[in-house]
């Protein structure tokens, strides 16, 4: 059984989220640090997994009885970047993912579709870089009363650490609760792990797809080779790699695009805007629901894809895109469990006026698996930005290449032909004719960074302890 006491909670079961803060730092000196990071575990701070399931249910009580309650919980976890790992321990840093030890800023040059000049500054090696990230997760009241405690009695300059810069993540307010800003519901389909998770029944209203755990989780079944040395080296079991981005999301160029052109294809705004993600703002999925949304089943997870047929869900959806079920068996799936949350006010009158971005918002993207090289890098490379993914498909498409992501799909930052200035995705009009549709890309990555997770056990070692 897993040891539920040894892993961090937002990688399993997840961290309740209305509010977050990401805290970002550089270690200094590492030996007043390790103290510090010694003292952080001996007063429990950090959440396991078996917390978080205790905070679960709290929270659910205290909702369903005194809401006020909730305020005085905010919950920690902590992961750090390669170059952390280094000045914590060098005999606890050898891991083979490659792109974890390049670094996200690295990775990204070398992909080419990132542009470090639209990075924020704290995330550039050539400024300053971060060697770790505190996540801070409850309401907004309880969150900042927690930074501000936790900067002052156990990562101030007194302990060897440097503040770097803090991001901040919210829930969208009302009935926007639980949708990102281009108005979708999130977080619907989510890995359940085998030993960790109850298998959903079929029919189950909230079916999920079972994912072996060591697809998230190191040194646990199904891990994808990365870390060999992780079954000899025990330091490195049940920690877990965490991609965090912060991708601003440009709504009122999506919306302006959805008014021009769904006209163009016989679709209503609506229908265009789901064709692009997959599903419905409700979250109904469009495979199932081509037409018409259907809100009695926004959180339908329980279907599958024709192989060979995109006339209702475009290949290039982006769920579609991100989870080629059908393509890739539920056993062999690149899964990732993604913990993100949403940044940023609302869309202000002036900006659906002039149809553009004036404020910045959009999605902190967080995700964790067990591999960066076969999980947040594979999809990137491999399915979201490949326009001839899934391969084989012309036959299907009316000869059109099945297109980029059309969400997070990225041009290449230095075009070498026309074609790579713009998005362009293959769909079936609402007339049912094969067609393509292009646009500009819809978000922007201002960086961020690749970390490790590690399981309270290593936390406490790293902490002297
Ligand atoms: Fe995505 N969106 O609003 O369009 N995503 N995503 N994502 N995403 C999903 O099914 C969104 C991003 C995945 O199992 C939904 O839970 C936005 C990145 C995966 O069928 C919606 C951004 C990556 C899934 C969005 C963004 C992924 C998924 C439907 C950035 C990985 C599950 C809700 C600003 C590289 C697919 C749901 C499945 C679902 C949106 C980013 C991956 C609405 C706005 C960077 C694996």
């Amino acid at each position: 059984a897993p040891d539920f006491n040894n892993i961090q909670g937002d990688i399993w079961p997840g961290l309740p989220k209305k509010y977050q803060t990401f805290w970002f730092f550089q270690i200094t000196d590492a030996t007043k640090f390790k103290p510090s990071l010694g003292k952080l575990m001996d007063d429990k701070i950090i959440t396991s997994s078996a917390d978080a399931l205790k905070h679960k249910e709290k929270i659910h009580e205290v909702k369903n009885s005194q809401p006020g309650t909730l305020h005085e919980l905010a919950l920690v976890n902590i992961s750090f970047s390669f170059k952390g790992m280094q000045k914590l321990d060098e005999s606890k840093s050898r891991f083979r993912d490659d792109p974890f030890r390049k670094g996200m800023e690295a990775d990204m040059v070398a992909e080419g579709r990132d542009r470090i000049n639209e990075w924020m500054d704290e995330f550039k090696a050539a400024n300053y870089g971060v060697d770790g990230v505190l996540l801070i997760c409850g309401t907004e009241s309880s969150v900042k009363q927690t930074a501000d405690n936790l900067a002052k009695k156990y990562f101030s300059s007194t302990h060897g650490i440097t503040h770097v810069l803090t991001l901040n993540g919210k829930e969208r307010p009302g009935k926007d609760k639980g949708h990102e800003h281009f108005g979708f519901l999130d977080a619907i389909s989510q890995p359940r792990l085998t030993g960790f998770d109850k298998k959903c029944q079929k029919g189950d209203g909230n079916y999920q797809y079972m994912c072996r755990p060591g697809r998230i989780i190191i040194g646990h079944d199904g891990e994808m080779n990365n870390e060999p040395k992780s079954k000899h080296e025990p330091w490195a079991k049940d920690g877990s790699y965490l991609v965090v981005r912060k991708l601003k999301q440009y709504v009122p160029e999506f919306n302006k695009y959805l008014k021009d052109n769904a006209p163009k294809l016989n679709f209503t705004e609506d229908q265009l805007g789901a064709r692009l993600v997959g599903r419905w703002k409700s979250g109904a999925p469009v495979e199932k629901h081509p037409f018409t949304d259907e809100p009695k089943d926004a959180r339908l997870n329980e279907f599958n894809y024709n192989v060979n047929d995109h006339t209702k869900c475009p290949f290039s959806s982006h769920i579609r895109k991100t989870k080629p079920r059908s393509i890739v068996s539920d056993r062999d799936m690149n899964d990732i469990m993604r913990r993100g949350i949403p940044y940023g006010p609302e869309v202000d009158p002036k900006e659906t006026e002039s149809n553009e971005t004036q404020i910045d918002r959009g999605l902190m993207f967080l995700c964790y698996q067990s591999s960066i090289g076969n999980g947040f890098q594979f999809l990137k490379r491999s399915w979201v930005n490949l326009n001839t993914f899934p391969a084989d498909k012309t036959e299907y498409t009316g000869g059109h290449n099945p297109g980029q992501d059309a969400i997070i799909g990225q041009l290449v930052s230095k075009p070498q032909k026309p074609s790579q200035k713009i998005l362009t995705t293959a769909l079936v009009d609402g007339e049912g004719k094969h067609t393509t549709t292009s646009f500009l890309p819809f978000i922007q990555s201002n960086g961020g960074d690749y970390f490790f997770s590690p399981s309270l056990k290593l936390l406490k070692e790293l902490g002297g302890k």
